[in-house]
């Protein structure tokens, strides 16, 4: 009796700790399951018979699932609290389609966006019970969950006659009119005339034949595959061909072929709130990231998110939070902000910071490129409140590690210099606003040889070739083996910077003042500011020592060094002398 009555102890002792916690308290760890920790090999094939193009297992090729899991997963929380991380952001852990592709290009869906069961865990994963393992061993720690969803399409179930599969081009509303098959009046969600913008679902009720762009074919075998099972109608999807990712097609568009849903319909979105709603009563997560957020329509997420805070509310989780992918190479954020304010996002992850980074740090743009970014924090609902909770990152799954664009803008760079330049990168991220989010593996000084498929190593001893013969940043060690250890420079490095960032709310919640840049690389100071204490940041993106005075508060005359090495004292009211050595930086405490 001793021992539940104990654990019941830590679990409500630790849990309002964690709930009350706001996002941009965070520190996210983003990880694919698939290519972290194999806890189970039992569950690699997921349950399924036959070679790779069946299972979708082949731990040797980069496109396919490897074996980790959410059994190796939960091992290594220890791991990823270690590095400083409070949260967890998993790729999709639905059901998803083992294998698709033309023939001699398919991949498969270890990475998880290609749903075709939205209500239970991938086998390839594990169980729905190792799911709750997870979540709950979590919790125990005080660290939140964030899964990773989609709305906007399923796996490639629906094909079209007459054309070969994933390669069918646009079919757009002009040419191909929903009324063509006695379908709805107007477009519904491009608002002009009322009654063309009808979303009613008597206007839809008239949609009843799905053909109005392309003749729609589901392969016999794959008729109920989707589940639940309303997303197997082909009536609830837009049917008009491959996204050529401008104008309409943005939003009606197959990504790749994959069956984009009809998410104007209110039976789609009445559907999708049922799906995900029942994840935060199931399992109590703490947040979602959104994919794919900007193919869908705003209508949509003005309904979804609030749907999606009033669950959590009722389940006891008042700083759920939601933040949407809407990827783009832009450093201005204003594509990002739009849809913070006419979508209702509450957040979104912030690809203009990890532009910034990549052109300062991995190139050589002027550092007073920073000023306009931070000044361009109003853009946000919300305001500079808002952006203070945007997920930061410096390379992800999709477009690639931050090691990879290092040594493409400095082929010639020493391992040193690179290193270098990877670190400034995190303290760069762990001191500004924003919740920084580190995609898994960096810390072990990971680079992977490109995007996606190239970005994605395993953590546990790899088999694929492409990956073991990377040379890895601050290490000898490769892919071949795994990378656990807690010794490599980066993870102890983003273990110090995490262990400051927590103890100092201004790195947190501060307002941010802009401080100093200069017209090429070079010093990059802001201050961080919250009820009258002052933290100043200061980098170095050049390869020169400087040395430079820096506004600061008049009132900040004493420093203490929380990162690097700062003055003690003020060189004058309001001002104080910065040196850094090449790459360097410093966060100094005014007090
Ligand atoms: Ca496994
Ligand atoms: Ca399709
Ligand atoms: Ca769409
Ligand atoms: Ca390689």
């Amino acid at each position: 009796m001793l021992l539940p009555a104990l654990a019941l102890i830590a679990q409500t002792t630790s849990a309002p700790d964690y709930r009350a916690r706001p996002p941009e308290d965070e520190i996210i760890y983003f990880v694919l399951p698939d290519r972290f920790e194999n806890g189970d090999s039992a569950n690699d094939k997921g349950g399924l018979k036959g070679d790779r193009l069946k299972t979708g297992f082949d731990p040797a090729s980069k496109g396919f699932y490897h074996g980790g899991d959410l059994k190796g997963l939960t091992r290594r929380l220890d791991y990823i609290q270690g590095l400083g991380a409070t949260a967890v952001w998993l790729t999709p852990v639905f059901v998803n389609k083992p294998v698709q592709g033309p023939p001699g290009q398919e991949s498969s869906g270890y990475h998880g966006y290609w749903i075709t069961d939205f209500t239970r865990v991938d086998p390839h994963l594990g169980t729905d019970a190792d799911f709750r393992n997870f979540v709950d061993a979590a919790h125990a720690r005080g660290m939140k969950v964030y899964m990773d969803i989609i709305a906007n399409h399923t796996a490639d179930v629906i094909q079209y006659k007459g054309c070969p599969i994933q390669a069918c081009g646009y079919r757009s509303i002009a040419d191909f009119p929903y009324q063509r098959r006695g379908g709805i009046n107007g477009d519904p969600i491009n608002p002009g005339f009322a009654g063309d913008t009808d979303r009613s679902p008597q206007n839809f009720a008239k949609l009843t034949n799905p053909d109005f762009a392309y003749e729609v074919e589901v392969p016999a075998a794959e008729k109920s595959v989707k589940r639940p099972d309303w997303l197997n109608d082909p009536i609830y999807y837009h049917n008009r061909g491959n996204s050529e990712w401008r104008g309409e097609s943005n939003l009606y568009g197959d990504f790749s072929g994959l069956d984009d849903i009809y998410t104007e319909n209110p039976r789609v979105v009445e559907g999708m709130i049922e799906i995900y709603g029942a994840w935060i009563d199931k399992y109590g997560v703490d947040g979602f990231r959104i994919d794919t957020a900007r193919h869908v329509n705003p209508e949509f997420w003005q309904q979804f998110v609030p749907a999606m805070l009033e669950r959590a509310r009722a389940k006891g989780i008042p700083n759920f939070h939601i933040f949407g992918e809407v990827a783009n190479d832009d450093f201005q954020p204003g594509l990002t902000a739009q849809h913070t304010r006419r979508d209702k996002l509450p957040a979104v992850l912030d690809f203009a910071f990890k532009q910034g980074v990549l052109r300062t740090i991995a190139g050589e743009a002027p550092t007073d490129v920073w000023q306009d970014f931070f000044s361009q924090d109003v853009l946000y609902e919300g305001g500079e409140a808002a952006a203070s909770q945007l997920p930061t990152f410096v390379g992800n799954h999709d477009q690639g590690r931050f090691a990879f664009y290092v040594r493409k803008a400095f082929p010639n760079a020493s391992d040193d210099e690179v290193l270098k330049r990877l670190e400034l990168a995190h303290v760069l991220m762990l001191a500004s606003r924003g919740a920084p989010t580190i995609y898994y593996g960096d810390e072990q000084g990971f680079a992977g040889d490109g995007g996606d498929q190239d970005a994605r190593e395993d953590m546990f001893a790899s088999k694929v070739a492409v990956y073991n013969d990377n040379k890895l940043v601050g290490t000898t060690a490769t892919t071949a083996q795994s990378n656990f250890g807690t010794a490599h420079p980066l993870y102890k490095l983003i273990r110090e910077l995490s262990d400051m960032r927590k103890a100092t709310p201004a790195l947190r919640r501060g307002s941010t003042v802009f401080r100093a840049g200069e017209k090429g690389p070079g010093l990059l100071a802001f201050s961080r500011i919250l009820d009258g204490r002052e933290v100043l940041v200061a980098v170095n993106t050049s390869t020169k020592a400087i040395e430079q005075n820096v506004l600061v508060e008049t009132s900040s005359q004493a420093f203490t060094t929380l990162a690097g090495a700062c003055p003690a004292t003020a060189s004058a009211p309001g001002s104080v002398r910065i040196s850094l050595p090449p790459l360097g930086y410093a966060v100094c405490d005014a007090r």
